[in-house]
């Protein structure tokens, strides 16, 4: 990336790219961020436990607290206006709301968000809400085994269908699930995340569920609400190493169970067959109807990018190229993926308009003399923006942009150690720091908004 590439003139260009109404946003998730883990009636959640278990977290560190932003919601949505953000997509904690995942709700948790929702209204920002980030009711877990069970649906529809009886008129959206591989593969297959648990059947049938509930949530919330719904997938896409036929397959696999797994029944109303094939006795229980119900009309699609997989079949692998490096979370950084990856879901499975509702990176930052001068993640985010505008120019329909994330927060089993936030989190004092990708991004709104919808162009 050149200097020159941050100039007014050819951030003007990337805007006049984009449609006029295109929105400007920024993501969190409520466990990342809130705090305030047991207070106001809030129940804990299976990331509540998982931190309190040795060794799951890897600096230690716990959601108590967090980035106190429940009780700090109010300054944070001033510097999303000081942004100049179209758009603030957050998540719902569903124990804070109904803390055993059943029966009762609690209206100091429905209070916190409602007050959010209208500091954003009020604010000029279009609420995006997430209704599943990943902190499942702990009571819910141990009750009836969480999303290993099927009798999980219902609850989960009743609560979408709480949320947007409530809350929907104020909406811009509201996705039912955020990155269901994650939760399925990284929560039940590899231990890396909350639950914790080890088995390739549990969580492929845990992703089955992740589905149906994703279903019945959005048939229970259209009787409900006028507000747009959609689902939120996280797209890794799969490349093979080198030109062999192993690495070939290998990425084809990689790619079902990263992508086809979850648009495919959600898309076309069937699970890839080369994925069940590949799964075995593994593949999970599906019932008659269940497809029909995943298959449920959407108004998005969320899709968050940040790298793509290099799928080596050698030993020792072969390792990603890097040409543009990595950042500190070791992922590559390559932004043609993005491009590439959003005009061939395009092409087929012809989506619902699309929002890039997560993109960002972590990086090293450093805080010298007051100031965080962050050119690895300008440059990133400035690579995607362009990879975005490409997309567009083919053809693809996309809505909207939210970087990840608004604050340096918790990074899942990676504790506080990673920052991905364009505002830099002291968490001694809770203290808020633009950092220099903040003034960049800032900068570019602005003039979107100077040449895009108030200028002629
Ligand atoms: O922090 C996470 C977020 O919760 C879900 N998507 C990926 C981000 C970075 O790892």
């Amino acid at each position: 990336m050149t200097a020159s590439d941050n100039s007014p003139a050819h951030i003007q260009t990337l805007a006049s790219r984009l449609p006029r109404d295109f929105q400007w946003g920024s993501a969190t998730s409520a466990a990342q961020i809130e705090g305030a883990a047991a207070l106001d009636g809030k129940g804990p959640s299976i990331w509540d436990k998982f931190c309190s278990e040795p060794g799951r977290i890897n600096d230690g560190s716990n959601i108590d607290v967090a980035c106190d932003h429940y009780h700090r919601f109010r300054d944070d949505v001033a510097l999303m206006k000081w942004l100049g953000l179209d758009a603030y997509r957050f998540s719902i904690s569903w124990p804070r709301v109904q803390p055993l995942g059943q029966g009762a709700w609690n209206e100091a948790g429905f209070a916190f968000y409602e007050q959010l929702i209208d500091a954003l209204l009020e604010a000029g920002i279009k609420p995006h809400v997430t209704l599943y980030h990943w902190d499942l009711p702990q009571a819910l877990h141990d009750s009836i085994g969480g999303w290993t069970a099927r009798a999980i649906v219902p609850h989960f529809a009743a609560y979408a269908a709480e949320v947007a009886r409530r809350f929907g008129a104020k909406l811009a959206s509201i996705a039912t699930l955020n990155e269901p591989w994650c939760v399925a593969t990284l929560g039940y297959e590899t231990a890396q995340f909350a639950p914790g648990m080890t088995s390739r059947k549990t969580a492929a049938q845990v992703s089955h569920h992740l589905m149906l509930a994703h279903g019945a949530a959005i048939q229970a919330m259209r009787a409900v609400t006028q507000s747009p719904l959609g689902v939120v997938l996280n797209h890794t896409p799969s490349f093979p190493a080198e030109p062999i036929e192993a690495d070939r397959q290998a990425a084809r696999i990689d790619d079902g169970l990263n992508v086809r797994w979850y648009m495919d029944p959600i898309f076309r109303g069937s699970y890839p067959a080369d994925v069940i094939e590949y799964l075995g006795d593994d593949a999970p229980q599906v019932e008659a109807q269940d497809l029909a119900l995943i298959q449920q009309p959407l108004d998005f699609l969320g899709v968050n990018f940040y790298t793509r997989s290099f799928i080596s079949t050698q030993t020792p692998a072969v390792p990603a190229p890097g040409k543009q490096g990595f950042t500190d979370m070791g992922w590559e950084i390559y932004p043609k993926a993005l491009t590439q990856h959003l005009v061939r879901i395009t092409r087929e499975y012809s989506p619902p308009p699309i929002f890039i509702t997560e993109n960002g990176m972590a990086n090293a930052d450093t805080v010298v003399e007051g100031r965080i001068a962050d050119v690895e993640r300008i440059a990133y985010l400035h690579s995607h923006l362009l990879a975005l505008a490409a997309a567009v120019d083919l053809g693809v329909d996309v809505r909207g942009y939210f970087y990840w994330s608004l604050l340096d927060n918790f990074e899942w089993n990676s504790g506080y150690t990673k920052r991905f936030g364009i505002f830099h989190v002291d968490y001694a004092s809770q203290q808020r720091l633009a950092k220099d990708s903040a003034h960049w991004y800032r900068a570019l709104i602005e003039n979107f908004k100077l040449t895009r919808r108030d200028g002629a162009a």
